[in-house]
């Protein structure tokens, strides 16, 4: 693996959960692996599990890290070609990027979308600028699109809590008060496409995700009918992709209840968190022993460091 930025860069999403698994056994079992290389984790956004769990499963593997965040921390950033610089943008993309990848063998990215330009969100334009101007492996710590870390670790999650080899997987819309990136929904859908999942997303109309990620799931607009057989339910809210980054109506319905849970198959429940309780979900399903949230977060510490120990097998 050389760049870890979305499931294009895995080859077999099943068989890298089920490492990520057989990681949890033994986490420090590569120490070796990472002696002497530095991690340099860049935020441009809010973050805790991913800051924590991924530095953690770099320390796991014995690497020195770094933690910066840009734009607060740091110089402002200026990403355009030829921009004259006499604003409020400091340091150029092509120098701090370049003088980053000077001291780190692994860079980490988190960089979420503007929610107002849909173009140059969907074409991952601050992560691909990185890409252009540093040398060492990157990781996607959420992008404009896509979230694989979480990705890979809803899927180890789910292997671990299934009963059966080809459960049903319900990714639900759930209100918010502020609009979100889609990221973890389009992640969520690509990798359950790509493994062995019944996989169905419901949401209301307007809230349709770009083709391109929601791809063979089977869209289902009745929120009711959607839970029924559900062996996994995972939540999250996504602002509108067609009508670009706004809330379209009034959809506090779409909350997730116990009364809700009771139309499944006794569903697991999922969310990547952080989460708005009593808006997106209520109480009694987080705190149910159905809920997987805490389980979940703790397996990111080894999807990060699954994703990492290959990258650091290639350099
Ligand atoms: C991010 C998102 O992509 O939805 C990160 C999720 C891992 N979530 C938020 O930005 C939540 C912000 C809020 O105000 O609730």
């Amino acid at each position: 693996m050389k760049n870890f930025l979305s499931v294009k860069d895995v080859v077999n999403t099943e068989l890298l959960a089920q490492q990520a698994i057989e990681l949890k056994q033994n986490r420090f079992a590569f120490k070796q692996l990472g002696e002497n290389k530095t991690m340099v984790l860049l935020f441009l956004n809010s973050s805790l599990r991913t800051r924590i769990s991924t530095q953690k499963a770099a320390q796991n593997l014995g690497m020195n890290t770094i933690i910066l965040n840009l734009n607060q921390d740091s110089w402002q950033m200026e990403y355009e070609d030829g921009a004259i610089m006499n604003g409020s943008t400091v340091e150029h993309i092509k120098e701090g990027a370049a003088v980053i990848s000077e001291y780190a063998d692994i860079i980490g990215i988190r960089a979420f979308p503007t929610l107002i330009d849909k173009e140059k969100d969907y074409s991952e334009y601050v992560l691909h600028k990185f890409l252009e101007n540093v040398k060492v492996p990157v990781v996607n710590m959420e992008s404009a699109t896509v979230h694989p870390l979480q990705s890979l670790t809803d899927l180890m999650t789910i292997r671990e809590h299934t009963t059966k080899p080809k459960p049903k997987v319900v990714l639900t819309w759930a209100p918010h008060i502020k609009p979100l990136p889609q990221c973890v929904s389009n992640s969520f859908a690509e990798w359950m496409n790509k493994s062995d999942i019944e996989f169905v997303i419901t949401h209301p109309e307007g809230y349709e995700l770009s083709e391109h990620f929601s791809g063979k799931a089977n869209i289902i607009y009745n929120q009711e009918e959607a839970f029924e057989n559900a062996d996994f339910i995972y939540a999250k809210n996504w602002s509108s992709y067609t009508d670009y980054g706004q809330i379209i109506g009034n959809h506090t319905d779409w909350k997730i209840t116990d009364k809700m849970m009771q139309l499944t198959n006794n569903a697991k429940f999922m969310h990547c968190l952080p989460t708005r309780r009593n808006i997106e979900v209520a109480d009694d399903v987080l705190d149910s022993n159905n809920s997987l949230v805490i389980k979940q977060a703790a397996n990111r510490e080894f999807a990060a460091q699954i994703v990492l120990k290959n990258i650091l097998k290639t350099i």
